[in-house]
């Protein structure tokens, strides 16, 4: 039964490039096949709990701004939350979600009563699961809201904090994989430092090793099939956070021995603030073999912080989905919405356009990445551009079958004077510019 909230809408639905009625998708077309699979099937697009259904609308000058029927701290709120949010997930007809405990049920005085809590939520998700088809792309526990993490988590000072957040994050595993959660992810917000005057680095890195290794641990001893992610971001709330990128948690990974257990989650506004693109980020993930899932949302560029925007920016976004599927498309991983509205957009029918609109943006950009691909408009020239490494004695070099002795005497046998070649960058940007 309907709970009123977005009154009488119908579910929105693929109504093509002219359509102007509001809430319908444009370039979304979920069976619409793209390079061999259905649309859905690449983008598997998941709605993130927390900023649609939790946040209030505050920022650092102001509060709440959204008046919601179930903000508040009971039970019941949370029941009429989940409802709520399933029936968006229907309305758009998005395929999965993701959530973390905090955004789900209201913390108990005890941690034991706040995780039968959790799993009194767990059952009314698993049955709204069965009803809807609506699958879990993740779970993953919010280890920054509350005052006992503020400095740190897994990486905290107190062994306690350490102690608590090792039965947190089993919890919300044990939960993850009770609804068929396809991943699960951990994003470090406090695992960091603001000063270093009172931050002993070297401890805190063995700790978050020690921490990710149980992870790691637990999940094959229960079976949990999903994959880990760790989602990477260079700072805020902290000064400086541990998991600063995709090149930093790789190198993490490496020292731990978790290379191969671990992948990434990687947010377009995080790779910003690191001072990479988002396309960098993916590319490097791929290339290193930790490319996992993707949260599409993105900053203010002027702002220079965290904005959580829903995307728009349709060329920007063609590159990323460009990288996402030369990296061979999504396995367990999806395209989740780490989006919130303005807080000035009040209404119920902007949580709807506002989604309707970032998944048509994805969609845009997913079809013209593939036809880049098909067309080999890209990786035609970028082949051609090391062609010359298919020689006999190039793949000698690379595969150590030539000492720094025997090259340096072949440059001066053969007479060796490279010839520099453009590299045709402005010709590459107009190519691209073509399919977006
Ligand atoms: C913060 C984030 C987080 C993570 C989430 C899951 C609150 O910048 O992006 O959202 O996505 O904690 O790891
Ligand atoms: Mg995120």
């Amino acid at each position: 039964m309907s709970t009123g909230f977005f009154g009488d809408i119908k579910p929105v639905k693929y109504e093509g490039p002219d359509s102007d009625n509001p809430p319908a998708y444009r370039f979304y077309n979920p069976d619409e096949v793209v390079m061999g699979k259905r649309m859905e099937d690449h983008l598997r697009f998941s709605v993130a709990y927390w900023h649609s259904f939790a946040w209030p609308g505050g920022d650092p000058f102001g509060g709440q701004t959204f008046e919601r029927p179930w903000f508040g701290d009971s039970m019941e709120h949370a029941r009429l939350k989940a409802d709520v949010a399933f029936e968006m997930f229907t309305l758009l007809g998005v395929p999965f979600y993701c959530f973390h405990d905090a955004d789900v049920r209201p913390e108990d005085a005890t941690f034991a009563e706040s995780a039968a809590r959790l799993d009194e939520i767990a059952e009314v998700f698993a049955a709204k699961q069965r009803e809807t088809g609506v699958k879990l792309l993740w779970g993953t526990a919010n280890l920054f809201s509350h005052r006992r993490f503020m400095a740190g988590a897994a990486t905290n000072p107190d062994p306690d904090v350490f102690a608590y957040a090792a039965a947190t994050v089993k919890k919300c595993i044990d939960v993850t994989k009770t609804l068929g959660g396809q991943n699960y992810v951990l994003w470090g917000g406090r695992e960091g430092y603001e000063t270093l005057l009172n931050t002993d680095l070297k401890h805190e890195q063995e700790q978050a090793g020690r921490f990710l290794s149980m992870v790691v641990d637990y999940k094959h001893r229960i079976g949990f099939d999903g994959t880990i992610l760790i989602e990477p971001k260079p700072q805020e709330p902290t000064k400086h956070q541990y998991d600063y990128d995709v090149a930093t948690v790789y190198g993490f990974l490496k020292k731990f021995g978790l290379e191969k257990e671990v992948k990434v989650n990687i947010e377009q506004g995080h790779a910003i603030l690191a001072g990479h693109s988002f396309e960098h980020e993916l590319a490097l993930a791929a290339a290193l073999d930790i490319f996992g899932s993707i949260d599409m949302n993105r900053n203010d560029y002027q702002s220079g912080w965290d904005t959580d925007q829903f995307p728009n920016n349709v060329p920007e976004m063609a590159l990323a989905y460009y990288q996402v599927l030369q990296a061979g498309g999504f396995t367990t991983g999806g395209t989740n919405f780490d989006a919130k509205l303005r807080r000035q957009s009040l209404d119920p029918q902007d949580l709807l356009i506002a989604h309707v609109g970032g998944m048509d943006c994805c969609a845009r950009g997913l079809k013209a990445a593939a036809k880049m691909i098909e067309d080999k408009a890209l990786s035609g020239p970028l082949e051609e551009r090391y062609a010359g490494w298919n020689s006999a004695e190039a793949q000698a070099m690379l595969k150590s079958e030539r000492t720094l002795e025997q090259i340096a005497e072949r440059v001066v046998k053969e007479g060796i004077e490279p010839k520099p070649r453009s590299g045709r960058q402005e010709y590459l940007e107009n190519i691209v510019n073509r399919y977006v």
